[in-house]
């Protein structure tokens, strides 16, 4: 494959409702969006993820935008393919800016997927035909809202809640919803609002099963973590701290985790992705797929790649309707009894809706 036209749209989407984490609110979702064309006609999506502050990581979407105009599309125009595998490659001489990576790498896996006549899933070894996922409640503005929101995300079938923790909302917060939902599979999120000096505190947190603890140190911290892991009981999932497959490794030769949440974005794209599930299926930790509110196109590469099968543990991976009042793709997301069914056509399985896409791009750039 070779890639003769890659267009950026840069889109602003409004959220239904504001999601809050320890480290700030995100109201309105903006995002570039690739369009590649291969020599061959056949054009493939891709979706970049970073925020418009850099808040969860360093990088921004104008970050993305720079890195993508001036050294990533330039590597890959007119630059001749075989294999998705080798876009990481061909990236490798460019430091870090992983989301900015994934993006485009992103839409090089659907036009392989394409060309190959398999769906995404397929491309990437994945054999589930249904995905299991769970729903991220981002912080409320009071304890009982938040307890009614679960409740309505359980009814309507998720398997698992995750919720946001800081300090100062964190074990009364978990004690309010043990009292009135014992045996909901709940898991809490700190995106790294604690250090060390809260053990104690974090400590309490295995009173109250939960599945989970993610992210509760440094965003590039794998040594404290370890530590924690050892004093705690709850298993520690890492998110912000894994960026590739090597920072996995050694997260799992210091202990520094028992489980690992994997973001397409955070570690550079599909490939390194698949890699990090593959290591972490050999050495036992399990993994789930976890999400950055993305809009249709990055939503199905998420689905893709959780049909693998070391996606044990449900995802974040919500449906569309959760976020948007209308999503970018036909048709959109649907979650049924808590599965997503994962699309078996060729390519991404999902349509990109033009005239939603038109009716939200803020401007556009064609690159030849
Ligand atoms: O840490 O997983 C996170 C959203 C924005 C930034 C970081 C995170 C999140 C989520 C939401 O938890 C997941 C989603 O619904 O896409
Ligand atoms: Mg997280």
């Amino acid at each position: 494959m070779k890639l003769e036209e890659i267009t950026l749209r840069h889109l602003k989407m409004p959220m239904k409702a504001p999601f809050t984490t320890s480290f700030g609110t995100v109201a309105e979702k903006e995002l570039l969006l690739i369009e590649a064309k291969d020599a061959s006609g056949v054009t493939g999506w891709g979706e970049t993820v970073a925020f418009v502050a850099p808040w969860y990581t360093e990088e921004t979407l104008q970050t993305t935008w720079h890195m993508l105009k001036d050294f990533l599309i330039p590597i890959l125009l007119h630059t001749e393919i075989r294999h998705p595998d080798e876009v990481s490659a061909l990236f490798a001489s460019i430091r870090r800016n992983c989301m900015a990576k994934a993006s485009i790498e992103g839409a090089v896996w659907d036009i392989y997927a394409q060309q190959t006549k398999q769906s995404l899933a397929q491309a990437l070894g994945g054999q589930k035909q249904r995905i299991e996922v769970g729903i991220s409640v981002g912080i409320q503005s009071s304890t009982a809202k938040l307890i009614e929101l679960i409740k309505e995300h359980m009814n309507s079938g998720y398997k698992r809640v995750k919720i946001k923790i800081k300090p100062g909302y964190d074990i009364e917060v978990v004690r309010a919803i043990r009292a009135e939902l014992p045996d909901l599979p709940l898991m809490v999120d700190a995106n790294s609002a604690y250090t060390l000096n809260d053990i104690n505190l974090l400590q309490q947190l295995d009173d109250y099963r939960l599945l989970m603890i993610e992210q509760p140190l440094a965003t590039d911290d794998i040594v404290d973590h370890a530590i924690l892991q050892r004093s705690l009981q709850t298993p520690v999932c890492l998110d912000e701290s894994i960026t590739s497959v090597e920072d996995a490794r050694k997260a799992i030769e210091l202990g520094s985790c028992g489980v690992i949440n994997i973001k397409i974005g955070r570690v550079g794209g599909l490939t390194e992705a698949k890699r990090i599930h593959d290591l972490c299926q050999k050495n036992n930790i399990p993994v789930w797929c976890g999400g950055m509110l993305e809009a249709g196109i990055g939503r199905a590469h998420n689905i893709a790649l959780t049909s693998l099968s070391n996606f044990v543990l449900p995802g974040d991976t919500a449906g569309s309707s959760h976020y948007w009042y209308e999503d970018i793709i036909t048709p959109e997301v649907k979650v049924i009894d808590g599965y997503i069914h994962v699309p078996q056509s060729v390519g991404i399985g999902y349509t990109p809706n033009q005239a939603i896409i038109n009716k939200l791009t803020m401007s556009t750039e064609v690159y030849r």
